[in-house]
Formats: structure tokens, C-alpha cells, sequence
């Protein structure tokens, strides 16, 4: 057993929370999920702790056993999903008091902050890292666990599509199959179906949408008030990110989304610009060709500052 440490922290807790990043995305939900189901199977029972979500996860049936709040602030034993820094889990207390941390993340810029790291920087999902975790701590993947799984593979590949798509993710997709688990229809909720206030903020992407470089940088974004004005919830910007890197021509895909005061930066590349690089100088993290953070920075100010860094590597 390669996680032998794993197993024997998760059998001498009693207290046990998941958490994952904020903003939770596909891969943090399905990752957590999958992790909180695996664990009821060896009758371990942990608090599920997931701020908001988008309702396109409700094809996760197990998400309404998750809670918004931690019930204590002494759990034994914190898992950590799908989070490259600490900082991006708002949980702080529970952090903080924790006896021992499980870190299980696919990010290279995953700083190991946990007791125990399992972290595989350049897989396509956490949720691919966890069915190797799952299958070494001998717990079965049924097709509950499956479901969740999936949904963490599809959202983080793109559809199969991101570069880190590989061979292992096709096997052990077509593992999941075996169980029964309807691909298409996941796929198409959680990737292929947008909400009316996503279309709408897709709209409003799409005529704000740049080319600088030649047309090798696309940048766009979206405001509160754009927000307030088509009632868009949590998630409702996912995707605009993926409008600019469709074009012909575009390296890097740059979109801004206002939230809290500041700016939520994504950024997508699709051959050779290390997306993740230019998210470490804003103190954000990511993977080669995507890459993610937060900035106090002046909208103009925050254009420009990218627009030049991504420059330099083209
Ligand atoms: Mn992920």
C-alpha cells in the first residue's frame, strides 16, 4: 500500500472535515464528493463543507449532504481537495486547529501545505489523482462515487480536450463506464448546458472581447453590474474564459471577473505559453495552460500589467 500513512491518519480520526478551494469548480466539487462517499464505505463519517455551489452539480446526488458552515472548529483530521494554497480554503479556524491536513491536488503549484501530500502536479483532475488514492486504500468505486468522479474529469479536461487529457484518463473513464454511469447526460449538464444568466454574460463577453499581439492575446471581462443585471449566480461566469481561446490565432485567453472589489484573473493557453507562471507573479497558481487568481489592481492597470507578461513569452 503506497498511502499506507493516509490510511492509518484517516482510520485513527473521529472528526473528519473535506473542504476544497472557493469558487468550487467541477473537479473541487466531484473531487470532494467522491472523497466524502469513499469514506462513508469504511463507515467513516465526516462534515462536507462546500460554501456555494452551482446548481449544474445537483447531478451529484450526494451534495445535499454537504454543509456550508464547519459544525466545530476541532476537527482531528482536515482533507484538503483540489487546492493548490492553503489560503484559497476560507476555513481558516479549522485549519489552523487541525491535528493532521490531507492534501490531495493535481496543481504543480501546490505548496504541499498538508501533513500528508498527495500531490501529482500535471494530472488533468484531482479527481484522476483520487481514483489511485481510492484503489490503494482498497475502496471500492461504485457508481455514486463514479458519478462525482466524472463530473471532476469532464469540467477540468475540457471535455477530454485540455492538453493534460491522457492515456490514463481515457482507462479510467472507460472503468467508470462498467459501472453504468450515463457519460453523455453528465457531460452535457455539466459542461454542454448553460444557465440564462451564463448565455447573457457569454453576450456581454463576447462584444467586450480584444485581440492584442496580433491576435494572439484575447482579453475581455465582466463587472458586478453585469451580474446584478442578468441575476447571475455562482458559476454563471464559467466558460467566458474559454470564448477568447477558441479563436483562431489565440495563444492566451484572458478574462477578469469582478467579484468582492476585485478582480478574479483566468487565464487559458493552448500550446506553449505556461499560463501557470504569470499567475505565480500575482501570487495565484494554476497549471501550464490554466491558470488562476485574484487582484486588487485597477481593471486598465490589471490589463495591461498581462497583457505584458504574456507578451514576453510569445
Ligand atoms: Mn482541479
Amino acid at each position: 500500500m503506497q498511502y499506507k500513512e493516509v490510511y492509518d491518519i484517516i482510520h485513527k480520526s473521529n472528526n473528519i472535515a473535506i473542504v476544497t478551494h472557493e469558487s468550487p469548480d467541477g473537479d473541487a466539487i466531484g473531487s470532494s464528493t467522491a472523497m466524502y462517499l469513499a469514506l462513508k464505505k469504511i463507515n467513516k463519517q465526516s462534515d462536507l463543507i462546500i460554501k456555494e455551489y452551482s446548481s449544474v452539480f445537483n447531478v451529484i446526488n450526494v451534495l445535499n449532504e454537504s454543509i456550508r458552515e464547519p459544525r466545530n472548529i476541532n476537527y482531528d483530521l482536515v482533507i484538503v481537495m483540489d487546492s493548490a494554497k492553503i489560503e484559497r480554503v476560507n476555513e481558516e479556524d479549522i485549519i489552523k486547529n487541525a491535528k493532521n491536513i490531507i492534501n490531495i491536488d493535481h496543481h504543480i503549484s501546490n505548496n504541499l501545505f498538508g501533513t500528508y501530500n498527495i500531490v501529482e502536479g500535471g494530472s488533468p483532475a484531482c479527481c484522476q489523482v483520487l481514483i489511485k488514492v481510492l484503489k490503494d486504500l482498497g475502496i471500492d468505486i461504485d457508481k455514486e462515487i463514479a458519478t462525482s468522479l466524472l463530473v471532476g474529469i469532464i469540467t477540468d479536461t475540457n471535455g477530454f480536450r485540455n492538453q493534460s487529457t491522457n492515456k490514463e484518463t481515457f482507462v479510467e473513464v472507460a472503468n467508470i463506464l462498467d459501472l453504468d454511469v450515463n457519460l453523455s447526460d453528465i457531460y452535457r449538464k455539466v459542461l454542454s448546458t448553460n444557465t440564462l444568466a451564463q448565455f447573457e454574460l457569454k453576450k456581454i463577453a463576447n462584444n467586450r472581447l480584444e485581440f492584442f499581439e496580433g491576435g494572439k492575446i484575447a482579453f475581455t471581462y465582466i463587472t458586478e453590474e453585469d451580474k446584478e443585471k442578468v441575476n447571475a449566480k455562482i458559476g454563471d461566469h464559467e466558460g467566458i474564459v474559454d470564448i477568447g481561446r477558441s479563436i483562431d490565432g489565440v495563444e492566451v485567453s484572458i478574462f477578469l471577473h469582478e467579484k468582492d472589489g476585485m478582480y478574479k484573473v483566468s487565464l487559458r493557453s493552448n500550446s506553449y505559453v505556461n499560463v501557470s507562471e504569470i499567475g505565480a507573479i500575482f501570487n495565484g497558481g494554476g497549471h501550464i495552460n490554466a491558470a488562476g487568481f485574484a487582484s486588487n489592481l485597477p481593471l486598465l492597470e490589471l490589463k495591461n500589467k498581462l497583457i505584458e507578461e504574456i507578451t514576453k513569452r510569445l
